[in-house]
């Protein structure tokens, strides 16, 4: 089993799509290990975006990912990392296949909902940065209808 972390941003917030977006994630099987609803400080948005440092869209990135609360979880199955970013579609909504979140929500790269991690190891960081290492496993009783 794998897990990641996923976000959603202001404007899923803002837009009250919260439920519609966590329902993707539930339905695609997914299991939520922990979740959360936070105030991001800028800190930690330089910490999770410390990558992107210096590029052109960075400073509206930070402006856009503190602008409201977002909520923030870790998602766990098969795959989890991949699964999670093809249930959000491509980074660009304009490019996102019809069915994923960020095409059937969005339109706009900087307005685009929601955020997972793109591989194992951004995901143990990113994991760790907003939940610390410990958390309470938890059985969920439908696991064997879901995963082989
Ligand atoms: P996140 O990290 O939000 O899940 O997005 P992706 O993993 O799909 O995409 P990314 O890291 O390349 O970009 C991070 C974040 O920056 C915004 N962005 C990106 C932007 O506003 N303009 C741009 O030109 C790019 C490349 C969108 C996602």
């Amino acid at each position: 089993m794998e897990r990641t972390f996923v976000m959603i941003k202001p404007d899923g917030v803002q837009r009250g799509l919260i439920g519609q977006i966590i329902t993707r994630f539930e339905r695609r099987g997914l299991k939520i290990i922990d979740m959360k609803f936070v105030h991001v400080s800028r800190e930690l948005a330089e910490k999770h975006y410390a990558v992107h440092k210096g590029r052109p869209f960075y400073d509206g990135l930070i402006e856009y990912i503190t602008s409201g609360p977002v909520v923030a979880m870790v998602l766990e199955g098969s795959n989890a990392i991949t699964v999670a970013r093809s249930t959000m579609g491509a980074t660009n909504p304009a490019d996102a296949a019809p069915g994923t979140i960020r095409a059937d929500f969005g339109i706009e790269i900087g307005r685009n909902l929601v955020h997972g991690s793109d591989g194992p190891e951004t995901a143990a960081f990113e994991i760790g940065l907003w939940f610390g290492d410990d958390r309470p496993a938890w059985t969920r009783d439908v696991d064997r209808w879901i995963f082989e």
